[in-house]
Order: C-alpha cells, then structure tokens, then sequence
C-alpha cells in the first residue's frame, strides 16, 4: 500500500487530457525531448506519469493530479477504472489508506476532484464512489477497525466535498443564468430524511441530483416529521416529495408515512413520493398509491434520476403563485 507505483505509463492522449493540451502538443514535446517518452516496442509513444508531472510543475500548468503530490500515480491508479469501466474499487482502497493515517483534506479533495470529473455522471459518483466508500467505513466500524471519531471526520469530508461540489455548480448555474429569480419555472421538490433518520448524506445527494435535472429543491435536512413534508409540499406546491428511509426501514414505514401525508393531501396540489434509501425495499403491489401522482421506492440516486427525467413530478404550471419565492 505504502508503494508509489512510479512506472506509470501515459499514452500521449491521456498524457495530453492530464496537461490540458492536444496530443499534437505532446507529441512535438517528445520529440523535442522537452517531455521524456519511450516507444513501445509495437512503436507506440509512453509517457511516464512522474515525467508528465515534472513537465506541469516547470511550466506551471495546472493539472487534476497536482494538488495531490506525491501521490499523483496512485491517484490516477484510482481515478482510471472508474473512468474506464465503472469500478470504484481502487478508488475506495486509496480513500481507506487516507483515512487510517487520518489525511482527511486529501480525502476531501479526491472526492471533489472526482465530483468535478467529466468522465463519470453525478449520480454515479454518489451510488458509487460516495455510497461505496462510506459502506466501507461502515463495515469498518462494525468489525471494530476504525473509531467513531474516523467515521464522523469521514462524514464531514464528504459532507464538504459535497457542499463544495453544489457551491460550484450554483455559481456556474448562475453565471449561465439559469436560475434567474421571477422567471424561475423549474419544478419544487422536497427532500429530506424520515423523522428519526440522521443519516443525511444520501438525501444531500438527491437534493443534487435533482437540482442538476432542472428541479429547485427545497431541503429540510435530516429527521423531519412527515407532517412537514406535507406542509412544505403544500406551501410551495412542491410536484415531487422525496424521503430517505432509515437503513432498517421497513413496509411499515412507507404505510405510516404515507398515511399522514394523505391526511394533508390537497388534490389541487398533486405530487408524487418517491422513497429512498439503504433497506432493501419493494413496494410493488404492497401499497395503495392514491391519491398521490405515484409512489415508489429506488435504492439508488440514477434510478431516480433515470425516472424524473421520463416525467416523473414535473414539470407543471404552479395552481397559484408559490406563497414565498425565496430561494431553496
Ligand atoms: C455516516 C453514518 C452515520 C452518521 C451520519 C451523519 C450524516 N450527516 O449523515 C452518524 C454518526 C450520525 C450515524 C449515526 C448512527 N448510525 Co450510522 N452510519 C453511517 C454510515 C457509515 C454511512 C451512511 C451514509 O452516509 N452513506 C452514504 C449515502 C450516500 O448512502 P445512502 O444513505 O444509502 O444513500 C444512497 C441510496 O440509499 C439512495 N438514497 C438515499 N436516500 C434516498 C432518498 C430518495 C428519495 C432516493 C430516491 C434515493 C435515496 O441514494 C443515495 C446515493 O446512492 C453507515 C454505513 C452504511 N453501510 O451505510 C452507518 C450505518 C447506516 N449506521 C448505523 C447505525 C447503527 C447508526 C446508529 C444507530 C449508531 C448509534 N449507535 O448511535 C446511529 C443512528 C442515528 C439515527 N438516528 O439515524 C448502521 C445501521 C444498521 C441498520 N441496518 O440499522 C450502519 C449501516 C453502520 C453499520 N454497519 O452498522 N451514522
């Protein structure tokens, strides 16, 4: 684990994506020998990725992997299969070797280098890389291997990777004017952990999930009372109520939350609820979905994703004008 792979080889495009220039650059600055390469012997060009870093550091050249010296090469081992095929697995081992030696900032800022990626979609990156990672401590903690004080610092860099990644994206939403107070016409939801549920990750990632669909999102946080789902639905005429069931949440549940929020249910203001969360849930046939547009449940962020963008919730022309147009 402690090992820097050092004898990383780049091909000249992945060497040309990391310094943000064309392969034809890199190709002139091998055979300059501004940039050290080796040919294959099938005569293909091979960059080492300490050369390539060495090559950004001279000439100032801003690159993903520089923030994380002198773990470059371990941070692409991880970055690369996610990139290639959807494994999280190295990612998740680099991650724990930085948590036992308690390098939480660089975990952080893996997390929101990996966030920014153009290679991986957000909602893959919570099913997998924040979902997959935090399992981990989890099981950790339950073997006995990590201390609670790990898993809460765990907890707050992800939480701030999080934060920092919607930061980011709110800034650029609104440089782009996408968001422009008065004329905002996206669909309400609300999203929020059931009454008793601390655990507010997973609905953090919904909350983002559905604001990068187009969607304003109206966020209570952690241990809300369904009552005020209800009342935040109503006030705001929210289309869509989103619940994050606690990891042993049951049938009953879904049953007793539903009946309250059917006691407050206006018909003038429909809306669908989608519960969410750890437990292995299947409400197929097991509930009455009226009078609510509809009601499932889905164990990842990208099954929502995939379902509001096939029209669940929204979008709609509001019954009134919302009661407050302060933002989410
Ligand atoms: C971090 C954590 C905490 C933190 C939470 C802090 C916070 N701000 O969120 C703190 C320290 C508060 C905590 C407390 C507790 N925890 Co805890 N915790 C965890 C841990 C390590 C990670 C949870 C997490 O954030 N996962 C990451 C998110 C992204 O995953 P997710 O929630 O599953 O969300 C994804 C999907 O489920 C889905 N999703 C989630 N919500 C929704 C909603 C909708 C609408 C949709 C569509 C989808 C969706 O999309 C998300 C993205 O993929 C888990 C381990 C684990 N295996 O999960 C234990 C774990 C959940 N905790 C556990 C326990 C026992 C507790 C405590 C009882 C401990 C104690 N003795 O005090 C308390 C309970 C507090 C409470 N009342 O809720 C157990 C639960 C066991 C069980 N089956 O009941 C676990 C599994 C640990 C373990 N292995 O034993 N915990």
């Amino acid at each position: 684990m402690e090992r820097i792979p050092d004898s990383i080889a780049l091909t000249s495009t992945e060497a040309a994506s990391l310094l943000d220039a064309h392969p034809s650059s890199v190709k002139r600055w091998c055979n300059d020998s501004e940039l050290a390469s080796e040919l294959t012997p099938g005569g293909h060009r091979r960059i080492s990725i300490h050369s390539v870093m060495t090559f950004a550091r001279e000439r100032g050249i801003e690159t993903i992997l520089g923030p994380f010296h002198p773990y470059e090469p371990h941070v692409w081992t991880a970055l690369k299969p996610i990139a290639e095929r959807g494994s999280f697995r190295e990612l998740i081992g680099l991650a724990m070797l930085w948590v036992r030696r308690g390098d939480f900032e660089r975990l952080e800022h893996l997390f929101l280098t990996l966030g920014r990626a153009d290679f991986l979609g957000f909602a893959e990156f919570c099913d997998g890389a924040v979902r997959g990672l935090l399992s981990t401590i989890g099981h950790e903690w339950e073997l006995g291997r990590l201390r609670v004080g790990d898993e809460h610092m765990v907890t707050e860099a992800i939480t701030g990777a999080l934060l920092a990644l919607r930061r980011e994206w709110l800034d650029h939403t609104a440089e782009s004017g996408a968001a422009t107070p008065g004329t905002d016409h996206r669909p309400v939801a609300v999203v929020g952990t059931a009454e008793g549920n601390q655990h507010a990750i997973g609905a953090l990632c919904i909350r983002m999930i559905l604001e990068r669909e187009g969607w304003r999102v109206l966020y209570p946080g952690a241990d809300l009372p369904t009552e005020d789902f209800a009342f935040i639905q109503k006030s705001r005429e929210a289309s869509l109520v989103c619940i994050s069931l606690p990891p042993n949440g049951s049938l009953g549940d879904v049953t007793r939350a539903l009946s309250i929020l059917r006691e407050y249910y206006d018909r003038a203001r429909p809306y669908a609820v989608a519960f969410g969360g750890p437990p292995a849930l299947s409400l197929d046939g097991e509930i009455a979905e009226e009078p609510f547009e509809s009601v499932a449940f889905y164990s990842e962020g990208k099954a929502l994703q995939e379902a509001v963008r096939h029209g669940l919730g929204g979008p709609r022309i509001p019954h009134s004008p919302p009661l407050s147009a302060g933002a989410a």
